[in-house]
């Protein structure tokens, strides 16, 4: 059932990885980084087969940049995939970003991730804010008509629209941010909890997001194809 698939996501994970993504030195660590995604496709995987075609594309991407890392090992010269800037560094220097055309480049793949979690801070934010009923499809949309649609195509926007229908409603969604189901009573203490931890992990994720925007905009690369 959906209730089994979810026991796996931890949103304490998802915190501490992002968390732990950012250095003293406002470096966004990657290894972290895709472990907090590692930790949001789980979270896409307890939503069940209708959503299934996002948490493929998500996996997809996470792979590319993971294959990237592989390729490119640290050496005594540096670890190019080691942090964002690195990346960046690195892929401008060998060449590897293409500007006018799709490549398989890990800034133009993380740029496609970066967009993604605009569109997690503004679902997060309107769940915090939401009251019992409101429909999650509609709160996620929204945001999605903000962050994402603007990039996709019409042909996706309908599928999105479409797999949106099929999310579970409030009280399921904070099951599955909060945890095993314990009856009852604990339903109230639970979802306090849920919210706070909620909140935290919107913080961490909006100042990775912060981050990885600025370093975007700084190399001019916020419209990679
Ligand atoms: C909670 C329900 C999730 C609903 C997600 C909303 C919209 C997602 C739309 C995704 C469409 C994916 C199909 C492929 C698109 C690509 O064409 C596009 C561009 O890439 P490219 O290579 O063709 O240039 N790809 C993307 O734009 C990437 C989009 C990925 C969307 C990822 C949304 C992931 C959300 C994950 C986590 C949900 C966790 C919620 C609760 C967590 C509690 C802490």
């Amino acid at each position: 059932s959906r209730l089994c698939r979810g026991r796996d996501f931890q949103i304490h994970r998802v915190l501490t990885a992002f968390n732990s993504a950012v250095t003293g030195e406002r470096e966004i660590l990657l290894d972290r980084y895709l472990e907090g995604w590692d930790e949001l496709v789980k979270f896409l995987e307890a939503l069940g087969t209708v959503i299934g075609f996002i948490s493929q594309e998500v996996k997809g991407k996470l792979g590319l940049v993971r294959d990237l890392r592989r390729g490119a090992p640290a050496t005594e010269k540096g670890d190019p995939y080691r942090t964002l800037r690195s990346m960046m560094a690195h892929e401008l220097r060998a060449g590897l970003v293409d500007f006018r055309r799709q490549s398989l480049s890990g800034c133009r793949t993380l740029l496609r991730l970066h967009r993604s979690l605009h569109w997690l801070q503004l679902f997060l934010r309107a769940v915090e804010r939401s009251s019992a009923g409101d429909s999650m499809g509609a709160l996620c949309s929204v945001a999605y008509n903000q962050a994402l649609a603007p990039y996709h195509s019409w042909l996706l926007r309908k599928a999105v629209g479409v797999a949106l229908v099929a999310l579970p409603d409030r009280v399921e969604f904070f099951r599955i941010v909060c945890g095993e189901e314990e009856k009852g009573e604990r339903e109230r203490e639970r979802e306090r909890e849920g919210r706070q931890l909620l909140e935290r992990t919107v913080l961490a994720i909006t100042r990775v997001y912060n981050i990885t925007q600025e370093a975007y905009q700084v190399n001019g690369m916020l419209d990679l194809p």
